[in-house]
């Protein structure tokens, strides 16, 4: 542990992959290793880009990466897919576009399948984010499809969030209103090239336009091409616009004050789960205590009792 710390903390990739893989796959010595790492995260840009399928969130993130490239900086993408293992051939395809990365010593590409709960998925997303940030990575990029809860939870620990649509003839605008409008910081109309593009970007502006933005960032919305590479600069000049507007703003502050209290939370509740798992379940006891409350004891004296007892051991 000390030593793949160590190999961690100096840079070494291979440390990086190892470390993701023992969060992944819950390997004994997790939590020690996410203590250890902790202290050094907090510094890198995370941006959460969700929306359809097909909408173009991976071609995107590639055109991205090449600009944040560019300017020195280096990279993490990770892709959170719910839906495998039968969507293995939609990961292979970003790993094939991905390729002319991956000899990039500045880009570290990540897929996370679902293994066991969304909610599982969720957590070992946070916390895969977390060792590549605690890596020194200066920009994170989160690829999740659709707004189900466990993306809204990605999207909430992101520093920004982009919705990515395309130029749908009419229900394009029809698709965002499901919850998505909220979390957007930033719109990407994606395929600019085909039909109805500026229509789109019209109808969304429109949306927006019913609300008041008074003091508050209205999310600004772009179009692009990822075929011929238009409209990437500017999104990613957007997006350290946004970073700098939640700096002067103190929200980011803010948001690093809520993201610490969740963390805190669910960590918790994580070791309370594994303290109930290890000290009435794994054991047995929850059904020789369960004798009691079906002779007339009630629950409640007796969960009590029982939570006291496993919290002193
Ligand atoms: N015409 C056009 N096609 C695009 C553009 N960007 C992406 N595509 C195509 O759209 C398809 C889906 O692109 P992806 O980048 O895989 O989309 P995605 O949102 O990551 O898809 P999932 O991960 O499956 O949800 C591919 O065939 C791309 O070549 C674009 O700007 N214009
Ligand atoms: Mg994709």
């Amino acid at each position: 542990m000390t030593e793949l710390l160590e190999r961690f903390c100096a840079g070494e990739r291979r440390a990086l992959a190892k470390v993701i893989t023992i969060i992944e796959n819950n390997l004994p010595g997790k939590n020690e290793l996410l203590s250890r790492i902790y202290p050094r995260a907090g510094k890198a840009f995370v941006v959460g880009v969700t929306g359809a399928p097909g909408a173009g969130k991976s071609s995107l993130l590639d055109r991205l990466t090449e600009v944040i490239r560019r300017r020195g900086l280096t990279v993490g993408v990770v892709a959170v897919d719910p839906t495998s293992p039968f969507t293995g051939g939609a990961i292979l395809g970003d790993r094939i576009r991905m390729q002319q990365h991956t000899m990039d010593k500045g880009v570290f590409v990540r897929s996370l399948a679902t293994r066991g709960s969304l909610g599982g998925l969720a957590r070992s997303a946070k916390e895969v984010i977390t060792a590549l940030d605690a890596f020194g990575i200066d920009v994170i990029l989160v690829e999740t499809v659709g707004v189900g809860q466990s993306e809204v939870d990605i999207m909430k620990i992101s520093n920004a969030t982009l919705v990515v649509l395309t130029p749908a003839g009419g229900d394009g605008v029809q698709a965002i209103k499901a919850g998505i409008m909220e979390i957007a910081d930033i719109f990407v109309v994606n395929k600019c090239d085909l039909p109805n593009a500026e229509k789109t970007v019209r109808e969304i502006n429109g949306m927006l336009d019913m609300d008041n933005w008074a003091g508050v960032w209205r999310p600004p919305v772009l179009a692009t091409n990822t075929l011929v590479n238009t409209g990437i600069d500017k999104l990613w000049q957007t997006l350290e616009y946004f970073r700098e507007y939640q700096k002067s703003t103190g929200l980011m502050a803010e948001a690093r004050k809520a993201k610490l209290r969740s963390d805190l939370l669910e960590i918790l509740e994580n070791e309370i789960r594994l303290k109930v798992q290890k000290g009435l379940l794994d054991n047995g006891r929850l059904d020789q205590e369960l004798a009691e409350v079906l002779e007339g004891a009630d629950p409640y004296t007796m969960a009590g009792k029982l939570l006291k007892d496993i919290l002193a051991h």
